[in-house]
């Protein structure tokens, strides 16, 4: 009896090679789920990636523009991802408009003077009204919080005709 349990023990020692890389991926995944749903619930700060940097492009800081403006998204040191992918080293971009009072601790919420381009897209046109506007880019994670320490552009300063 002891001998037939033994065999029985080394017959499943012998199946699980198997499928312990399945086995493996699945823990790692229920792993990182749980890990990204406390730090979405907690509101944990992702680390910036190393030596991410993000500009404004295109318009020129002081230059005078039309309505609708284009805007294009500089990034180097990180990638983009779409927003709800937690890839490390990758983020979203959010443009800030007439300076808005920013929480760092919490995910960036949606508005007029805060617009997140999720899809990950890397430039926009936007609808201003004429007169003088600031704009600012703000990098930020999977879960549309901003990176600790912030990567953030230079405000730039435009007129709209
Ligand atoms: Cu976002």
């Amino acid at each position: 009896m002891k001998r037939l349990l033994a065999l029985a023990a080394l017959a499943s020692l012998a199946a699980a090679p198997v499928h312990a890389d399945t086995w493996k991926d699945l823990k790692n995944s229920a792993k990182q789920q749980a890990s990204d749903k406390a730090a979405e619930q907690m509101g944990i700060a992702t680390p910036a990636p190393a030596n991410a940097k993000v500009y404004i492009i295109e318009p020129k800081d002081g230059a005078t523009v039309s309505s609708p403006v284009k805007v294009v998204f500089g990034l180097s040191g990180a990638g983009v991802s779409p927003a709800g992918y937690n890839k490390e080293g990758t983020g979203h971009h959010h443009l800030l408009i007439d300076n808005p009072t920013i929480d760092y601790t919490q995910a960036l919420p949606a508005t007029d003077q805060i617009k997140h381009f999720g899809g990950g897209q890397t430039e926009t046109m936007l609808d201003l009204k004429p007169g003088k506007h600031t704009l600012q880019l703000l990098f930020a994670d999977w879960k549309h919080q901003p990176f600790n320490p912030s990567v953030q552009s230079d405000v730039i300063t435009i007129t709209v005709k």
